[in-house]
């Protein structure tokens, strides 16, 4: 059995060994903070949003910050993603606004998917950010057929196709990896492994010894790495996606991680999980870890989080207002995209309806 050994680039008292620092300025190692501070304060704010019944569903994230924020800040900006449901905060460092995420959320007239997507699927064209498809697994081959456009189209540009450990179990695992192996297609799997899939644990996912270990017979580098060490994502990430561009096809990179909550907010993961797992992940928390090394660095320190966690706190209540206040999505959007040339006695339909006349 193949075990990878897990890359790592903060040592067990959060200081980086000599000669181990990613190039890397002391203001994008700030920023990288500040966005995982925003995904947690995003992620506390929505779960109780949904508790309090103004959104209907959440997954949260706490706890996989780093995975996240570690694999976008080593992206271009013309880079494409390919999300599972745990990435929505890349859309939001990618520039979708925290008004239109949370309307996505609620579904209504300011979110973008018109309220047709279940909430968690946000999508951001100018981020190239693409919206999830609820089906576990076709994310992975959307991500390969994505990146095999590109190259199809001589474009520079690399795909981050995310899936978490319970996508490795889909037939599109096959299919996607497969495929964008055999055809050098410019694309790197992320697959973020918190070791839980609802409830069904990693042990129970695969018999392999990692995700990572799967790579070899797809003939493409595999590469696990700790996901809650940022930098180290961060850095495994930008190899992969130099990789890519280099025409030199896929990585897997298998970032591992705990989902610290529930799968969703329709989750209590009390009944099949311990708590003491739980606190074994809460020790290694990626934001704490994180805070450590740019506080000992003096980039950071517990005025910059409370000021920055109460920025952004505010940031997203300005955004619950503006989102809440919002009507509904317009009827007549139900054929907005669907038809070239909508049947005119549903144009017609539309238009009574609008001017009160049905
Ligand atoms: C094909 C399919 N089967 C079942 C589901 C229901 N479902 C939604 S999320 C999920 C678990 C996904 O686990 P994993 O891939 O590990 O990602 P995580 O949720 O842990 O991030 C399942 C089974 C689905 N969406 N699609």
């Amino acid at each position: 059995m193949i075990d990878d050994a897990l890359v790592r680039i903060l040592n067990d008292r959060d200081s980086v060994p000599k000669g181990r620092l990613p190039d890397i300025g002391e203001e994008d190692l700030v920023r990288m903070l500040v966005e995982m501070v925003r995904i947690r304060v995003f992620d506390r704010r929505m779960l109780a949003l949904q508790r309090q019944g103004r959104i209907g569903f959440y997954g949260p994230v706490t706890g996989q910050e780093g995975a996240i924020v570690g694999s976008a800040s080593a992206a271009a900006e013309e880079d494409w993603i390919v999300p599972a449901l745990r990435e929505g905060g890349i859309a939001i460092m990618r520039g979708l606004p925290l008004v239109e995420a949370v309307a996505q959320l609620i579904g209504n007239a300011l979110d973008r998917c018109k309220g047709r997507q279940m909430p968690c699927h946000y999508t951001w064209k100018p981020g190239r950010y693409v919206s999830m498809s609820s089906v576990i697994g076709t994310q992975i081959s959307h991500a390969t057929g994505l990146a095999m456009a590109v190259r199809h189209r001589g474009g520079s540009e690399a795909v981050l196709g995310f899936l978490g450990d319970g996508a490795t179990s889909s037939n599109d695992f096959h299919a996607g990896l497969n495929f964008a192996a055999v055809r050098k297609a410019p694309v790197v799997f992320v697959c973020q492994n918190n070791q839980w899939s609802i409830s069904v644990p990693f042990s129970k996912q695969t018999a392999s010894g990692s995700v990572a270990a799967k790579a070899v017979a797809y003939g493409m580098p595999g590469v696990r790495v700790d996901g809650n060490d940022v930098l180290a994502v961060r850095a495994v990430m930008a190899e992969a996606l130099s990789r890519a561009r280099a025409g030199e096809g896929p990585t897997l990179v298998e970032c591992l991680t705990y989902r610290r909550l529930g799968h969703s907010s329709s989750d209590d993961p009390s009944r099949y999980r311990d708590e003491s797992e739980v606190e074994r992940w809460e020790a290694k928390d990626p934001i704490a870890r994180f805070r450590r090394f740019l506080e000992n660095r003096g980039l950071w320190d517990d005025s910059r989080q409370e000021e920055t966690e109460d920025r952004i706190a505010g940031e997203i209540n300005r955004a619950i207002r503006e989102a809440e206040a919002a009507g509904p999505v317009p009827e007549e959007t139900l054929i907005q995209d669907v038809f070239e040339t909508p049947d005119p006695r549903l144009v017609e339909h539309f238009r009574n309806t609008r001017e009160g006349r049905t």
